[in-house]
């Protein structure tokens, strides 16, 4: 601790010390307290008791909160195997087949991933999925996938959940051994925003297999597959997992004006995704513009260009894409995505429960509980008023969004992003921009990382009073924001039918853009070397897999790493405690480790003294505990 006091020191780190520091430093020899867990989570409740979740930008003190109802929820039965166990059975080649012969239609859950993820703002805790995951494993074994990590997932864990998303994923595995767990990954972005060096990809693939990923849906923000082509290899020769690759819908098929997105573009890029060494090919139609009859269109020319098996992904914007389903399953798609009925719909997947309903009678259905998901999505309706300050506010279907093309996950943030910069009555402006920055751009595959681009461009084109002609016509004269600079330089690779030329020239000015992959500019990282130098900085306690969260998004790691030194695992505390604090004389009992629990009551709240401080008055297991906190209000 003395050592640590003399190297965290600002005159030692200034490198001003001479040999008198120690001597005329007295508050070297003053030495912090390690602090147990409960004292480091009541450190946390007393903070947000005081000052609020930070993350909370508005608090409604008179919305009722009320507590799930568990009733019906039977642990006692015995897990049935499922997907998982035929995948372990057969092998991802075999099994590959089988799904492409299998009669019945298939359902993916994306409840714990791409649901909350476009609905609220990413913001679910893996403390409510852990109510409930393995009563839904026992419950419906049926189930092709649950989709429950990757995408924004591991970002939005770190930084504001201030969670570990590979506990998360972990601790999914073990209360869902029989259906397959899937992922989305961006990639050679990986679960980021950028391009990573080839090999960091390989070993953050090969991590998530082992911790329990089995299905990896693999797509490119631009539908370049070349940047897909070393992930697919990752997944091939790391795992015994799925490679799921992704062709990112967008424009429309019907439309005879629209010739950049066609048919034809479409089946040609389902070859190269089979030739690529794909298990299953996956449309991803992230904005929800596949619209019903294009679906059958499109999914039969596809069953007759290629053998792999086909897996529907949308978003419910529009209010129609279940109509997409029945379409599709008619045409013979293999599996589509769907949200338990209370996390569905709008900017989620289509509605789980009323899907099965809607194929009841018919050949292709497939049986589910329908008592059982009721109650699963019943538990979901309460559990997500907790989540209110993230609802994206969409309070009903939208054909807009065949203009604006904007994705479901992408909505849910865009709209607070505009209100944080003052612009949330430009909502509509904004929504337009986008549209026309789409255009000015050459009409791209819009979806995480390139979907940002054209948000942040609109952002900034609206915040500016600018026009997407005023770019054409004084470019030179505008700085633009570094990932709209970014992308035209290449390092997010190279768009359908290339960039457009003048306008390139414009937004780089002198710079030399890429051609190549940007992932081969960069130099393998020493993993080895890497990893002894993270465990020296941050502690020999910390994991590899943590050293994985570190290389993706070194910033954000070490904000979760004080945070975890300072308050602890806060991933314990119930979603409501954890958002809104406790109340006056209020009591909780929390799990901090297996068969481990505390119960903290939350008594008073003191005066603000002449720090500045106030004292929040506790009892912990019955003793009298105070904590004293800086009142920031
Ligand atoms: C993501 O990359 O997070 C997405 O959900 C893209 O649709
Ligand atoms: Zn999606």
């Amino acid at each position: 601790q003395f050592l640590q006091n003399i190297i965290n020191h600002p005159v030692f780190v200034s490198g001003d010390a001479t040999v008198d520091f120690v001597k005329d430093h007295k508050e070297l020899f003053i030495f912090k307290k390690p602090q147990d867990r409960a004292t480091k989570m009541l450190g946390f409740l007393a903070e947000t008791i005081v000052n609020g979740n930070p993350d909370v930008k508005k608090v409604d003190k008179d919305r009722v909160l009320t507590k799930p109802d568990y009733h019906g929820f039977n642990l006692n039965k015995e897990y049935q195997p499922g997907t998982k166990d035929l995948l372990t059975q057969l092998g991802p080649d075999e099994f590959s087949k089988w799904l492409r012969k299998d009669p019945q239609i298939h359902y993916t859950d994306t409840t714990f991933r791409d649901g909350h993820q476009s609905l609220l703002a990413t913001r679910m805790r893996t403390f409510d999925m852990m109510k409930v995951a393995e009563a839904f494993a026992k419950d419906h074994p049926q189930t092709f996938s649950m989709e429950v990590w990757g995408g924004a997932t591991f970002d939005v864990c770190l930084r504001f959940l201030h969670e570990d998303p590979w506990d998360r994923l972990a601790q999914i595995r073990k209360a869902v051994p029989n259906i397959l767990l899937q992922m989305l990954i961006r990639g050679s972005n990986g679960v980021g925003y950028k391009a990573y060096p080839d090999n960091l990809i390989e070993s953050f693939v090969e991590k998530s297999w082992e911790t329990g990923v089995d299905v990896f849906r693999i797509f490119d923000s631009l539908n370049w597959m070349k940047s897909m082509e070393p992930c697919i290899d990752f997944v091939r020769k790391r795992t015994g997992g799925l490679a799921e690759v992704s062709m990112c819908y967008t424009g429309d098929i019907l439309n005879p004006a629209k010739t950049k997105y066609t048919l034809e573009y479409y089946l040609q890029m389902a070859k190269q995704i089979e030739d690529s060494g794909a298990h299953i090919l996956a449309i991803k139609d992230m904005a929800g513009l596949l619209k019903p009859y294009a679906a059958k269109l499109l999914v039969e020319a596809l069953r007759d260009t290629v053998k792999l098996p086909i897996h529907l992904h949308t978003h419910d914007t529009s209010s129609i894409q279940s109509a997409t389903y029945l379409k599709a399953i008619e045409a013979g798609v293999d599996v589509v995505d769907v949200a338990l009925g209370s996390m569905s719909g709008l900017t989620s997947q289509p509605n789980f429960n009323s899907m099965v309903e809607a194929m009841r009678f018919q050949e292709r259905h497939r049986e589910f509980d329908q008592q059982s998901l009721n109650r699963h999505s019943n538990y979901w309706e309460t559990v997500r008023e907790y989540y209110y300050p993230f609802e994206s506010g969409l309070k009903a279907g939208t054909a807009e969004v065949y203009h604006h093309e904007i994705p479901g996950g992408q909505y849910s943030n865009l709209r607070p992003q505009a209100n944080a910069l003052g612009l949330g009555d430009k909502w509509e402006t904004i929504k337009e921009t986008y549209a026309e920055v789409n255009a000015l751009f050459g009409d791209l595959v819009k979806v995480t990382p390139s979907s940002k681009v054209v948000g942040d461009m609109a952002l900034y084109l609206v915040a500016n009073n600018l026009t997407t002609i005023d770019v054409l016509e004084r470019g030179d004269e505008i700085s633009f924001p570094e990932s709209v600079q970014s992308f035209f330089r290449g390092d997010l690779g190279q768009p359908v039918g290339g960039f457009p030329k003048k306008l390139q020239k414009i937004i780089l000015k002198d710079t030399v853009p890429f051609t190549d992959r940007p992932n081969e500019h960069m130099e393998p990282i020493n993993l080895n070397k890497e990893f002894a130098e993270f465990q020296e900085k941050f502690g020999g306690h910390t994991k590899y897999t943590d050293f994985l969260s570190y290389q993706l998004y070194p910033k954000v790691y070490e904000g979760y790493h004080k945070h975890l030194e300072e308050y602890g695992e806060v991933a314990k505390i119930p979603t409501r405690l954890f958002f809104y604090g406790m109340q006056p004389g209020e009591e909780a009992i929390i799990d901090i480790a297996k068969g481990k629990s505390i119960v903290i009551k939350y008594q008073s709240l003191g005066h603000v003294n002449e720090d500045g401080e106030r004292t929040v008055f506790f009892k912990l297991n019955g003793q009298t505990r105070n904590i004293d906190v800086r009142d920031r209000s």
